[in-house]
């Protein structure tokens, strides 16, 4: 091979590598750019949409009834225990590690439970008077309570990891008073807290809060396949139950929700054709804010208080849409009061109906 031959050869090898290399450099400098122009907000994704669930959730409720409703005996009754006053109120808190859960008619998931109900039950005490709750550890793991509020750190639910099959009891004087989360705090507390074991907790003022109808309000959201995105989110643990079955209120019937965000995601919860009355964290007697929407960041709560001037269905949700779509919605239907009751004015002595899910009794019956 002549000299010059063997110089083409060395020349053409060199440009091949060096075409390649460049080739290499520009692939590797422009991947970290495209996937970073993806993972935006509103960028299209490849596979399937994180919107969307896996799961026929999604896709059968819209804003008419579905075809597959959850049985009416399966929602989860939003009316808190009454406000009593005591110098003790006793709770036991049981918790399972297997309650399958039906986040939606037919799609369950296996929950984490006190008492076997996703949230927990409503604690409620007054102001300087005890709460005591005994924690009875029926799952494989340890568990805690972690209440919000003022207390002492043996109080707190941090240190004190209750082991399977033993119990422990927490007692403190409720205060201050205010809409307050509890939970568990066992590690890792994402697995702990977002498979169920969380709940709202009330304490009332020392001389209680003008009666109204009260609806206590736990917003959620559930991921059935671990991938770490939600796929449903809830009122009280069940996407869509009050779309599927309304709450029924009266036209001037002065309703109390209690509100708390327990997912790590803001939510806004919005009434529609109304205001209402925010109390923040509900440590406050009178609402100090008029406004239809309120921003809450996790752990966050609040006190609305609204009337309806008219009748009719009206959505309560999250305005965060893909909240809503996902389950957190639901209605309120808005009754006429009888027309041979209208012009009276309500008796102060007359009880107050407390029971949600029925129309309220008629003034004068
Ligand atoms: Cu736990």
């Amino acid at each position: 091979m002549s000299f010059l031959r063997y110089a083409r050869w060395l020349v053409a090898v060199a440009l091949l590598a060096g075409v390649a290399a460049l080739a290499v450099f520009t692939w590797e400098w422009w991947r970290p750019v495209a996937q970073a122009q993806q993972a935006l907000p509103g960028a299209p994704r490849h596979g399937p949409s994180h919107h969307l669930p896996p799961t026929k959730g999604s896709e059968i409720y819209q804003y008419a009834y579905p075809a597959v409703r959850l049985p009416a005996e399966q929602v989860f009754d939003p009316a808190p225990p009454a406000s009593t006053s005591g110098p003790v109120h006793e709770y036991e808190l049981v918790v399972t590690e297997d309650l399958q859960h039906e986040v939606a008619p037919g799609i369950k998931v296996t929950a984490w439970a006190f008492n076997g109900q996703v949230p927990g039950p409503v604690l409620r005490a007054r102001e300087g008077e005890r709460i005591r709750v005994k924690l009875v550890n029926n799952g494989s793991l340890p568990h805690t309570i972690h209440f919000h509020g003022v207390h002492p750190a043996d109080m707190d639910g941090v240190f004190e990891l209750v082991p399977p099959g033993q119990s422990y009891t927490y007692e403190f004087v409720a205060r201050p008073y205010g809409v307050f989360p509890y939970h568990c705090h066992s590690m890792p507390a994402s697995q702990h807290i977002h498979n169920g074991l969380y709940g709202m907790m009330i304490v009332d003022p020392r001389e209680g809060r003008v009666p109204m109808r009260e609806l206590a309000m736990v917003m959620s959201a559930f991921d059935l396949d671990r991938d770490g995105e939600a796929d449903f989110y809830a009122w009280n643990g069940k996407a869509f139950q009050y779309a599927d079955h309304p709450i029924q209120l009266a036209v001037g019937e002065k309703v109390r929700m209690y509100v708390l965000n327990i997912f790590e995601e803001i939510m806004a919860p919005h009434i529609h054709g109304n205001m209402f009355g925010l109390i923040r964290s509900g440590t406050a007697l009178k609402p100090g804010e008029l406004t239809d929407v309120v921003s809450l960041g996790i752990a966050e709560r609040a006190i609305l208080e609204f009337q309806y001037d008219h009748p009719g269905p009206y959505m309560f949700q999250c305005h965060f849409s893909e909240h809503m779509e996902l389950g957190l919605m639901g209605w309120f239907q808005v009754q006429e009061r009888a027309p041979s009751t209208r012009r009276q004015p309500p008796r102060p002595s007359a009880p107050l109906d407390t029971h949600a899910g029925h129309p309220p009794r008629e003034a004068g019956k």
